[in-house]
């Protein structure tokens, strides 16, 4: 039997150093002395691309022959980043493009860099995606993802006067190389319209329809032995343009049926903005949603013919609720194109359908007023309102869990229902998700909520992003960590080692030192690579507490101009995230950093003891330099509010101590590592329910806090806005006062920690010692481990690996 890895043979060097010849000159058109950097990245790219197309057809075959169970995992972001140096590193390609490339004269470093971030989503929930499609492939897994194809993905972000300032994102300016537009997999999406009833017969007819057309990229695994496919709906119109108004001068009524459809696919909406444009949210939710069951139904039955058996052959997998719509939509396939009974059809359905849950935040379960979903889906309304009654009907105490209330449909309590299997991506999250949330469903369906503790792939996240400790952990333990990193425990007793440590050491060094020179380049600033790099990067929310972080700055600030002298561990704090657009606060917290850095950094006093970074645009391209530079790693929710965090792990895998809450990985993170490798603090999450419900009054701490006190003091008369000093008047008001995500409870329990943190750093043994710890017992954190579970657990589904 072929192995799929003997498909992608290794190219001789002077193999690869023509097909990138002939990619410039017969794809690109260009003559290497009017190439721009562009243009070489383009020939690069499908010169590696190539080289991944065999494997990919093979997997395809030999998931077809031998009639594999197919996992389609529909998701609205896919936050992949850059797909050249993965490949280059995946197909093992490094040494010998980097000297190819040289010897055309061109930058290789500055070739790599010059790919845009794909950024189809906006944080954890996409990032999680897009290494479950790498791990999918890795363990063999025949696997689909589906999603958007966003014309502009996230925002990019720029700071004016502090300020954040959205700027439309554009990565598909240029030929995006890695994809294929698929013509044939194309497949009309309805909205809105009438339904006619016929006896049992329901007929709708859409008021308006726009293309779903495919586009396909190939998803390498490890060393290219097997392949999957990640295929991304556009929207396009039915017909480009209308003739009669044309033909009457009217060029925009003509462009108009164009202009619609291609709204759907325009643009990812950062999260957390909520009733500015949720009819055309809704429409993107179902265009993809509808378009990929259309596609998974019609390969299905190109070779079976029997759709009750789609749930042995298929699993879907509902990467939150935004793809929740599934459950009618298979529904309506099923009873209206395929004539089986509503109760059958809703078996079915629901027998292939997994929902996976992110967040316990009320405000971020989706709920859509019923009036606009019966205008928009009339179709899809009516089958809601049956499967809640069908619900209602099989249980006791129907009336706490309807799906449809106060005039909104629920959509969590939708996928929860039409779903086999729901999953939490943490152990505490599912305990919280039983208990709070779907308490009233869980109680009903006992066995339909199981935990898949989140993870990432160590091939982005440390053998491409690290090459430093990739390079000592191949030569100490040897590369087969990187499809099984529980290896990683093989470096245990190496903690103990003073010469191993103090490699361990170098390659912390050297990742600081890249940091550090990018830095230097790309804002001017001077990082001293000998200092604690001290760093929080994630979406800008208030759980997050990058409040608290900013607010420990200004009381170290205070507290090192009390006593210079004392033996302070030098500190940089690094910020890293976006704020969604709309949302006030978080913006107000972006500026109150960069009002309290600009004070700190023009202090003389902190020279060598304190200065505070914050790089705007944070990315995955951004995460790659600054996870491997990391000392400290800053997790510092309020607990029972993060349902699982997974930069927690990719810190902590790469050397990181994390100074975190007990919430979400952090609480099993805390116990791979150990608890003398890791700083815990703060209110755990029932401390949190309890102190909440018995009246948090925020005032008695920030009281017994002076620390606290005299920096909000500062903050509210306007010490770190001299030209504004009522900008902060609200935010301190509501600490005070109000204080939801209780930073004021924890403030105490966090500066006590940090000065612990202090204490550690200057014990360089000890903290070498613990960061190797980190990463030996990381390896359980990997998404092939989570996809493992997925399959066994969840999907009933093999793997070749
Ligand atoms: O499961 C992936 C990721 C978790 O690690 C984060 O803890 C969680 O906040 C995130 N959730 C989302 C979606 N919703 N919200 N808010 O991004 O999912």
């Amino acid at each position: 039997e072929a192995k799929i890895q003997d498909l992608v043979p290794e190219p001789d060097a002077a193999a690869l150093r023509r097909s990138i010849e002939y990619h410039l000159k017969y794809t690109t058109g260009k003559d290497p002395s009017a190439a721009t950097l562009t243009d070489w990245r383009l020939a690069v790219s499908r010169a590696v691309r190539d080289l991944v197309i065999a494997p990919w057809f093979e997997t395809t075959q030999r998931v077809y022959t031998e009639d594999q169970k197919r996992v389609y995992y529909l998701s609205m972001e896919f936050l992949i980043g850059r797909l050249l140096e993965d490949a280059i590193l995946n197909l093992g390609l490094d040494d010998k493009l980097r000297s190819i490339v040289g010897n055309f004269d061109v930058d290789y470093a500055a070739l790599l860099t010059d790919e845009p971030d794909a950024a189809l989503g906006n944080g954890g929930l996409g990032r999680l995606a897009a290494c479950f499609m790498d791990s999918m492939s890795t363990v063999g897994l025949a696997a689909y993802g589906y999603g958007i194809r966003y014309n502009h993905g996230l925002f990019r972000q720029s700071f004016e006067n502090g300020w954040q300032a959205e700027e439309a994102e554009d990565w598909l300016r240029q030929t995006h190389p890695w994809e294929f537009e698929r013509p044939e997999a194309h497949y009309p999406i309805g909205f809105g319209g009438a339904v006619s009833v016929d006896g049992a017969k329901a007929t709708w007819t859409p008021a308006e329809t726009v293309l779903a057309v495919g586009y396909d990229t190939p998803v390498p695994g490890w060393r290219g032995r097997w392949s999957n496919t990640l295929r991304l709906w556009s929207a396009k119109p039915e017909r480009e343009f209308d003739l009669e108004p044309f033909n009457r001068g009217d060029y925009m009524a003509a462009a108009a049926p164009s202009v619609l459809a291609e709204t759907i696919s325009r643009v990812l909406y950062p999260d957390d903005t909520t009733a500015q444009g949720k009819e055309l949210r809704l429409k993107q939710e179902y265009f993809f949603t509808a378009a990929s069951l259309a596609d998974i139904v019609r390969r299905f039955l190109a070779h079976h013919d029997d759709v009750a058996k789609l749930p042995q052959s298929i699993a879907i997998q509902l990467n939150d609720t935004h793809p929740a719509i599934a459950c009618p939509e298979l529904v309506r396939l099923l009873m209206d194109h395929h004539g089986q009974p509503f109760e059958t059809a809703f078996e079915i359905a629901r027998g292939c359908l997994h929902y996976t849950n992110h967040t316990l935040m009320p405000e971020a379960l989706e709920r859509w007023p019923t009036d606009l979903m019966g205008r928009v889906l009339p179709r899809h309304m009516a089958l809601i309102e049956r499967i809640d009654d069908h619900h209602a009907k099989s249980v006791k105490r129907p009336e706490s869990v309807k799906i449809l209330d106060g005039g909104e449909v629920r959509m969590g309590d939708l996928a929860f229902i039409g779903a086999r299997r729901v999953n939490g991506v943490s152990a505490l999250h599912t305990e919280l998700m039983k208990q709070t949330v779907f308490k009233d469903l869980h109680e009903l369906h006992p066995e339909r909520v199981v935990n898949q503790t989140n993870g990432v792939t160590p091939r982005r996240w440390l053998y491409n992003c690290n090459p430093a400790l990739r390079s000592l952990l191949n030569d100490t333990i040897g590369e087969t960590w990187v499809t099984d990193l529980d290896r990683l425990e093989a470096l245990l007793p190496l903690a103990d080692d003073t010469a191993f440590r103090a490699r361990f050491a170098a390659a912390k060094d050297t990742n600081k030192r890249r940091l550090a020179d990018h830095l230097k380049h790309s804002m001017g600033i001077t990082l001293d690579p000998t200092a604690m790099f001290d760093i929080q990067i994630k979406r800008i929310h208030e759980y997050k507490r990058q409040l608290m972080n900013i607010l420990h700055a200004a009381a170290l600030w205070n507290a090192i101009r009390q006593n210079p002298e004392k033996n302070w561990a030098p500190r940089i704090k690094i910020f890293g995230g976006k704020a969604a657009p709309g949302y006030v606060m978080a913006k107000l917290a972006i500026k109150l950093i960069n009002d309290i850095g600009a004070t700190i950094n023009k202090d003389p006093a902190m020279a060598g003891r304190l200065q505070i970074v914050y790089p705007p645009n944070y990315n995955v391209s951004m995460a790659e330099l600054l996870i491997p530079a990391a000392d400290l790693s800053e997790q510092i929710s309020t607990a029972g509010m993060e349902a699982s965090g997974t930069g927690n792990m990719k810190l902590s895998v790469n050397g990181a101590l994390t100074v975190g809450t007990l919430d979400g990985a952090n609480i099993e993170i805390g116990e791979a590592v150990g608890s003398d490798n890791i700083f815990i603090f703060g209110l755990t999450a029932a401390e949190v329910a309890a102190t909440r419900a018995a009246g948090y009054d925020p005032a008695s701490h920030i009281a017994a806090e002076p620390r606290l006190a005299e920096i909000l003091e500062q903050i509210a008369s306007g010490a770190f806005s001299p030209d504004d000093p009522g900008r902060y008047t609200d935010l301190v008001t509501n600490l005070r006062e109000h204080d939801w995500f209780m930073v004021a409870a924890d403030f105490s329990s966090y500066w006590d920690i940090q000065s612990k943190i202090d204490e550690a750093w200057h014990d360089r043994d000890g903290w070498h010692r613990s960061a190797v710890l980190n990463t030996a017992r990381m390896g359980w954190f990997s998404s092939d481990r989570t996809i493992r579970g997925y399959a066994r657990d969840i999907w009933n589904a093999g793997t070749a690996y």
